[in-house]
This record gives C-alpha cells, sequence and structure tokens, in this order.
C-alpha cells in the first residue's frame, strides 16, 4: 500500500525543459489542469500528497521521479544523466531527508535517473539507458541489496523510441507486468505474465498501480481493456502536455 506521495507542480518554464519528441511545445495552462487532477486522483487513490512548488531553475523538476529511489527501509538519491537536471537532487534532498532515516546517494560517474528504476515486488528492474549507466544501476544494486532487494539490468539503449525503462514496462503486482510489444519478448522478463502493449499504445505502458487503482493515460482502449479484463480498475488521466516533454504518469510523483 502506498500512503504518501511528493509531487512538484510544473513551473511557468516548463517549455524549456528537455524532450526528444516534436509534439509542440507544452500549453502551460492545460499542463496545470492536468497536474491538478492527476494529483486529486492519487488523493482519491488515500494518498496524503507533498506538493513542492514549482522549481523555476529547472524546467523538469516536476519529473519528480527521476530524482529519488524511494525503497522500503531506505531513500537513494540519484544523479540524474542529464546534466541540466542534477540540480534538482539537493532540492529533493531536504524533503526525503525528514521522511527517510537512510538517504543515500548515486555519485558521480554513476548516473541514474529514477525512470529508468522498476520495481516488481522484492526484485529491481533497472535500465540502462542513455541516462543511467552501469556504474549508476551498481551503486543503486548495492543500495538494493542491503534493503533486502535483488535487482538486475536491462540494456534498452537500442531502443530509440523510449526513455526510461518505464516508459516501456510498469509492474503490477501478481506477476503481471505491462510490457512494450519491443520489449515483451526479452528474456529478462520471461517469469512474468505479459500484458503486451501493441506498438500504438507503447505510451501507455507508463501505467503506475497506486493501491486498488491502474493510473493510465487516457486513449489507450485495448490495454484498458485487458487491464479491466484482469480484474484491475484503470482510472485515466489526460497527460498529453508531460508526453510532450517525454514526460508519463510515473514520472510526476514519488510513491512510498
Ligand atoms: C527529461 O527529459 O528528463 C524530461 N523532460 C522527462 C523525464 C520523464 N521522466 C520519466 O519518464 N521518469
Amino acid at each position: 500500500m502506498f500512503r504518501r506521495a511528493i509531487v512538484r507542480l510544473p513551473g511557468a518554464n516548463f517549455a524549456q525543459g528537455l524532450t526528444t519528441l516534436q509534439l509542440g511545445a507544452p500549453d502551460m495552462k492545460l499542463a496545470q489542469v492536468q497536474h491538478e487532477a492527476y494529483c486529486k486522483t492519487l488523493e482519491q487513490c488515500g494518498l496524503v500528497l507533498t506538493r513542492l512548488a514549482p522549481d523555476l531553475r529547472h524546467p523538469d523538476s516536476t519529473f519528480v521521479e527521476d530524482t529519488a529511489v524511494l525503497a522500503s527501509r531506505s531513500a537513494i538519491l540519484t544523479h540524474p544523466g542529464a546534466a541540466s537536471r542534477r540540480g534538482e537532487v539537493a532540492e529533493i534532498r531536504e524533503v526525503i531527508q525528514t521522511l527517510y532515516e537512510a538517504v543515500h546517494q548515486i555519485e558521480s560517474p554513476g548516473t541514474l535517473d529514477g525512470g529508468d528504476v522498476c520495481e516488481a515486488g522484492s526484485h529491481f528492474f533497472i535500465g540502462i539507458s542513455h541516462r543511467t549507466n552501469q556504474e549508476g544501476a551498481r551503486q543503486l544494486a548495492h543500495f538494493l541489496g542491503a534493503d533486502g532487494y535483488t535487482s538486475s539490468t536491462v540494456d534498452i539503449r537500442d531502443n530509440s523510441s523510449i526513455l526510461h525503462l518505464k516508459s516501456g514496462i510498469a509492474y503490477l503486482d501478481r506477476n503481471n507486468l505491462v510490457v512494450m510489444e519491443e520489449l515483451a519478448g526479452r528474456e529478462e522478463f520471461a517469469d512474468y505474465n505479459r500484458i503486451a502493449a501493441s506498438a500504438e499504445e507503447s505510451y501507455a505502458c507508463n501505467c503506475v498501480l497506486v493501491n486498488d487503482r491502474v493510473l493510465m493515460p487516457t486513449g489507450f482502449p485495448q490495454l484498458e481493456s485487458e487491464l479491466v479484463r484482469l480484474g484491475y480498475i484503470p482510472l485515466t488521466l489526460e497527460t498529453s502536455e508531460f508526453r510532450k516533454m517525454d514526460g508519463g504518469l510515473s514520472c510526476l510523483s514519488l510513491r512510498f
């Protein structure tokens, strides 16, 4: 069960953040509306939110998930792969230190983005991407191991359509793993019940189980009905403005 989440409101310069997509500039007003709806939905799922003020020095800072990995007994602050995002970590440290006694830090030359870290019960998949390197994954595996978790890496550097591992997979529960078609045949996931999303529904792989609901983006009917068939209750949310900046639902919060 998640009880709490940390979110950061998008700032007025959100459109100046990083993106690999050519979907046009995000509409700030709409981004704020979508963010508020996201926060309300987390609250409906029973979470108490810590809402951080916009951080105008870091246009990507609404994607808080990339700055920390929250395990049961410890928190690991990341060292983001993109230089423009590294300053976000000092900001989140202040909040995390009030919540966790054991706080670790990924150090250079290791790089790690939280979006590359997928918790699947007592196991963590760590994506090796253009943001997260082997050394960052090694340091994270060490901290997670001390906390009683196993972990393994998944190299996604050749999967050009995804920024992070969790852009392409989401672990739900009961061994169910939502996975984009391109990654569905990977041996790393062979032991899971794979719920493969078709190529046109790939973006919806970034969904999140929050207590008894699955938050997913609107507009992906095949995956939505498959989740219903499996007994889940999907809640759909508009994410168009975050998608323009390479973001999805999971990146907008740190849940614990
Ligand atoms: C970035 O490129 O870092 C941001 N514009 C998007 C980060 C999305 N985060 C995530 O998928 N965990």
